[in-house]
């Protein structure tokens, strides 16, 4: 059996992955929502089933608000649940893609009207944040064009930043913003912020409390993921992670599950910039389970990612150094694909066990009927908000 060094596991015990308060409701496509019984019917439902996450891991100690479908009329409440289910209340998420108002744009739009609803939207969201105890704002826009010539670009890129230093002056001094990229959809032609670059300068122009959020599923295919977290390392402007997979377009699948390989050159790049652990990069999901049951989809998840980061913490560094300087190809290429191809997963079940854990919590997760109870006690749970 493989084993984990102290050095390793220091690191492994160190690992925290936010969890989408969205993946616990019922999700789905565009042609149908399936609904999961025992789905949660407000917030503090939710938090309670991302609590058995980290209940059953250790590794997903907050959870993250989407407002407003996690709107409640007493954040302070909600914070307090959280807590005393042993887990905190993370980034907060604005939402500027369902109101009629933002049909041709929000922090974009050429309507001084509308552009300063979505403003207003977002200073709300700062105002909660207070309340939860969020260092995070995140603000993915999903504005943008279908046909050329039907609008102007570039004064939309001015309006754009325009509005996000306003919000931006609203931040609190240990409070950041993250500008999330998505390179189409539900835009076809043109999208706002579309790529790393994009995001990258309208949140240099702003300061050092705005980073660059990174999703996974939010790239064309083929596109090399981990060059991008190397070079947002390197500005020190990776701000976040929202972790999925995808085969084609932006599926949000269980992270490590399309591209096992992919996640592992990714954590590779956060270990070799120092993104490990830096609280300067919040790790987080951002996924929907649309046909599979969504607290063991989430328990997946981050042990997905706790795998892949053990082998990625496998590469031998020294070895990889050398032959790179050699220009080894053959042999710089195989250090890395030894490390992929270790098979972790028994030392992280013995290291588990150790911790007072579940050696498998997917297994220990199953046979406590907590979804059967859940089921039993909740009927009626709430869409997710997203894909309906
Ligand atoms: C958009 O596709 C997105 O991935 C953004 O990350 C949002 O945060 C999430 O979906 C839900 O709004
Ligand atoms: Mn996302
Ligand atoms: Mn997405």
């Amino acid at each position: 059996m493989t084993t984990l060094s102290h050095d390793i596991l220091t690191q492994l015990e160190g690992q925290a992955i936010e969890l989408p308060s969205w993946a616990f409701g019922n999700s789905g496509t565009r042609f149908r929502v399936f609904a999961t019984a025992g789905t949660p019917r407000d917030p503090f439902e939710k938090i309670a089933d991302a609590a058995e996450v980290n209940r059953y891991t250790a590794l997903a100690p907050t959870v993250a608000l989407h407002i407003p479908w996690d709107k409640v009329d007493d954040y302070a409440a909600l914070r307090r649940h959280a807590e005393d289910l042993g887990v905190q209340l993370g980034t907060v998420n604005s939402n500027t893609f369902q109101d009629e108002d933002y049909k041709f744009g929000a922090l974009t739009h050429h309507d001084e009207a509308i552009r300063r609803k979505a403003i207003d939207h977002h200073l709300e969201c700062i105002d909660i944040m207070h309340e939860t105890g969020s260092r995070d704002l995140k603000i993915w826009l999903a504005e943008g064009s279908n046909y050329p010539g039907q609008n102007d670009m570039r004064g939309r890129q001015d309006r754009l930043q325009d509005s996000l230093q306003q919000i931006y002056a609203r931040l609190g001094d240990a409070q950041r913003l993250v500008l999330e990229y998505k390179f189409f959809e539900p835009s076809f032609y043109h999208t706002d912020v579309p790529d790393w670059g994009t995001s990258y300068a309208q949140v240099a122009a702003l300061g050092d409390k705005a980073m660059v959020c990174l999703d996974t599923g939010h790239h064309a295919p083929g596109t090399n993921i981990e060059f991008i977290v190397m070079q947002l390392l390197r500005l020190g402007k990776l701000g976040s992670f929202d972790f999925n997979s995808r085969f084609y377009a932006d599926d949000d699948l269980i992270v490590g599950s399309a591209d096992p390989f992919q996640l592992f050159r990714i954590l590779t790049e956060v270990v070799r910039g120092g993104g490990l652990n830096n609280p300067d990069v919040a790790f987080m999901l951002d996924q929907c389970h649309n046909i599979e049951d969504k607290i063991p989809g989430q328990i997946r998840s981050v042990l997905n990612v706790q795998e892949m980061t053990a082998r990625a913490l496998l590469i031998d560094r020294d070895a990889l150094d050398a032959a790179q300087q050699a220009n080894d190809v053959l042999g710089a290429n195989g250090i890395l694909m030894d490390a992929f191809y270790t098979d972790v997963r028994p030392a992280l079940a013995e290291w588990r066990e150790s911790r007072g854990l579940p050696a498998n919590p997917m297994a220990a997760f199953a046979a406590s009927g907590h979804l059967q109870k859940i089921a039993d006690e909740r009927v009626g749970g709430t869409q997710a908000g997203w894909g309906a």
